[in-house]
Parts: C-alpha cells; sequence; structure tokens
C-alpha cells in the first residue's frame, strides 16, 4: 500500500533498526519504545489488522509468532519474560493500520487492562 508507513520500511523508503528478515516477515525495533526491548514483527504483505487477515494468512500469522519466540531468544529476555501483543482498532489504540506485533520486555509490564 502506497501510503502505509510499514509497507514503506519494508520496501526500504524509510529507515529502521531491523532485527529479522525472510520472505513473509520482518522485525525492528519501534521507533519510540515503550519498554526497554520494544521490538515490532510485521508481515511483508499488507494486512490492515488481524481482523482483516484472510484464510491463507494463518500460516504465515503462526510464523510470526515463531519469529517473536525467536527474537527473544536472541536478546535473551526468555528466562526474564517478554510480552508479544497485537493491537485492533480504536479502542486496542491501533494507530499504524499494517498488522503488527509488538514484542515487549526488559522490564516488569504493567498489567492489561483499562
Ligand atoms: P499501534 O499498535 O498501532 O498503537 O502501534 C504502532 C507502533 O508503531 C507504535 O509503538 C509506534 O511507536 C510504532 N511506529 C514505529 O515504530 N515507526 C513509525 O514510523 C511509526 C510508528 I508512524
Amino acid at each position: 500500500m502506497s501510503d502505509c508507513i510499514f509497507c514503506k520500511i519494508i520496501a526500504g523508503e524509510l529507515p529502521s533498526k531491523k532485527v529479522f528478515e525472510d520472505e513473509q516477515v520482518v522485525a525492528f525495533h519501534d521507533i519510540q519504545p515503550a519498554s526497554p526491548i520494544h521490538v515490532l514483527i510485521i508481515p511483508k504483505k499488507h494486512i490492515a489488522s488481524l481482523a482483516d487477515a484472510g484464510e491463507e494468512d494463518w500460516n504465515m500469522i503462526g510464523q510470526i509468532q515463531r519469529v517473536a519466540a525467536q527474537i527473544a531468544r536472541e536478546l535473551e529476555v526468555e528466562e526474564s519474560g517478554y510480552r508479544v501483543i497485537t493491537n485492533i482498532g480504536a479502542n486496542a489504540g491501533q494507530i499504524v493500520h499494517h498488522l503488527h506485533y509488538h514484542l515487549m520486555a526488559g522490564a516488569r509490564l504493567s498489567p492489561l487492562g483499562v
């Protein structure tokens, strides 16, 4: 999608600090980290949110979970713990409408809720 920030990052038109890339998935450090470690894991395919995933996307979305666990291992936060989360829509605070999973770690995270 031409006006999507994350599509521009994937295309290399905008800079990012990448930590992982394969044919389907890219991961990079969040530009405004909300925790000491804050990585975004995204599909190369433009999907607006989890709610917009099609039957053909579930395998790749499963791979995103796998990549999250791999990055957590590489960043050595597996033992101390980490959170993987995706926001869907306005009430969840989704700002960028390209599916992304936040991997957050490096400190005791606040409980989920309102
Ligand atoms: P959200 O789930 O849509 O609220 O999260 C969007 C995230 O994307 C948020 O943590 C931003 O800091 C992050 N981000 C980024 O890393 N690079 C960008 O150019 C933009 C947003 I715009």
